[in-house]
């Protein structure tokens, strides 16, 4: 009998494992993949009997192969907290999905085993953007600010690493980052006993650093276009130039387009943080399209879309300017 363990490539999905199998160790086959990577229960192929553990991707995204390998005979746990849809009634399927927006995977983990590795827990919320919660949860733990510090860099700098089109982008594979992890049960001993932190803090800084030397493709009234090239670089730091920008420039809407190889581009969308919403508005127009208010995006824009896409955009945000 084989055991799967199926997570997404972010920090929420590492740490969610990681906390569950300091809890049950067990070997494994490990199949995970870059951030927007959530198509993954298709790459299990499963017999009756194995067991697979699901964590930090939807459902609904992957209803289909879920419910063949049920028809298999394979004993599935869903832990998560997207969207799920309809869940498929069965007895071999154990779920524990939240999609309320204060949770995150690793988040119901630490409910499942008691808060018994919590500090992990907390560097997961701080990687999946939820640093409020994060905040919160590390509170009985009494950490000094400095180490609080270090454990929300260390959730950035693990969420960063997911960031890409193709594994080529990843400084760390996650199934490796994932073992490497693994064999620590603090989180201060991997920071100063691995060079994987140090290694990512220095990508994470370089690549920002090229974003923030680019200049604004089209300035609006009410927004900035950025146009990214076509650079392993571009891709890991897309997310989180819109993060700085937005928290620079909070009066205006930014957009951040990235050339794809093959054409086109992968375009993210951040409503002014004054005023957040309308991204998604904007966002749904396009084929590929969707989001949230104040953070939308398009998958991929052809490029003979990219006038209507920055007229839309003025237009958009002059509005509400
Ligand atoms: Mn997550």
């Amino acid at each position: 009998m084989a055991n799967f363990d199926v997570f997404n490539g972010d920090a929420d999905g590492i740490l969610a494992l990681h906390q569950l199998r300091l809890s049950e160790p067990r070997d494994s086959i490990l199949i995970t993949g870059v951030k927007r990577d959530i198509d993954l229960l298709r790459k299990v192929h499963a017999s009756a009997g194995d067991s697979i553990v699901v964590l930090d991707v939807s459902l609904d995204k992957n209803r289909e192969a879920l419910q063949s390998l049920l028809e298999q005979g394979a004993q599935i746990t869903y832990v998560d907290h997207h969207f799920a849809g309809d869940i498929p009634p069965h007895p071999a399927l154990r779920v524990m999905i939240d999609p309320a927006p204060e949770v995150c995977t690793s988040w119901l983990v630490d409910r499942m085993l008691h808060g018994r590795f919590r500090i992990w827990m907390v560097v997961a919320a701080f990687g999946d953007n939820l640093p409020a919660c994060a905040m919160r949860w590390a509170a009985p733990l009494s950490l000094s600010g400095q180490r609080l510090g270090l454990l929300r860099e260390l959730g950035d700098c693990l969420n960063y690493n997911a960031y890409g089109d193709t594994m080529d982008d990843l400084f760390f594979h996650p199934a490796e980052l994932y073992r490497r992890l693994h064999r620590y049960t603090d989180p201060f001993d991997f920071i100063n006993k691995e060079t994987i932190f140090e290694i990512l803090k220095q990508g994470y800084t370089a690549d920002m650093a090229m974003a923030q030397a680019m200049q604004p493709e089209r300035r609006y009234a009410g927004g900035s276009a950025y146009i990214l090239p076509d650079q392993s670089w571009s891709r890991r730091i897309s997310g989180a130039f819109g993060n700085y920008l937005v928290q620079a420039e909070p009066d205006i809407a930014h957009a951040v387009l990235t050339r794809k190889p093959g054409g086109g581009y992968g375009v993210s969308v951040r409503a002014p943080r004054v005023n957040p919403t309308g991204a998604d508005d904007l966002c749904y127009r396009f084929e590929t399209g969707g989001g949230r208010k104040s953070a939308a995006g398009v998958n991929h824009l052809p490029e003979s879309d990219l006038a209507l896409f920055l007229d839309r955009f003025d237009a958009a945000f002059q509005a509400s300017f």
